[in-house]
């Protein structure tokens, strides 16, 4: 049992309903519930292991790897790739992680600013 479990463990291990736009063996992607643009995709590990990057170890760099792959094509399936987009990890309260479970943002369909609120 991990010592705290969010809506993002359930949706993992299936327990909870995602609007899911991508999966592989190693990762899920699916449509964050309040979208901060047009579109708005979490990207999470299907292991639950890591609250945060502040988790991460050597062992970890292949799933860290794959998750930005994996965010990449999703991009490209979704049609915001040639526009461009923004990928967003959240890292600790002060940046305003909110749900501790290892995810990352995949942004776009608008024009961002920078830098980053
Ligand atoms: P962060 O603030 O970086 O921890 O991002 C958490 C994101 O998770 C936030 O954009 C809203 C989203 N979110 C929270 N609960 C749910 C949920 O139950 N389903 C979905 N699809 N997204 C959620």
């Amino acid at each position: 049992m991990p010592e705290q479990e969010t809506i993002f463990h359930k949706i993992a291990s299936g327990d909870a309903q995602a609007d899911i736009v991508y999966q592989d063996d190693l990762v899920i992607a699916f449509n964050d519930a309040n979208p901060q643009a047009p579109t708005h995709i979490l990207l999470i590990p299907r292991n639950d292991e890591l609250e945060s990057l502040n988790d991460a170890s050597k062992s970890d760099e292949g799933i860290l790897g794959h998750l930005l792959f994996a965010a990449a094509k999703v991009a490209n399936q979704v049609g915001i790739a040639e526009d461009g987009y923004r990928i967003v990890i959240n890292t600790g309260a002060a940046a305003g992680q909110s749900v501790a479970y290892l995810h990352v943002h995949l942004l776009g369909g608008r024009d961002m600013t920078w830098p980053a609120g």
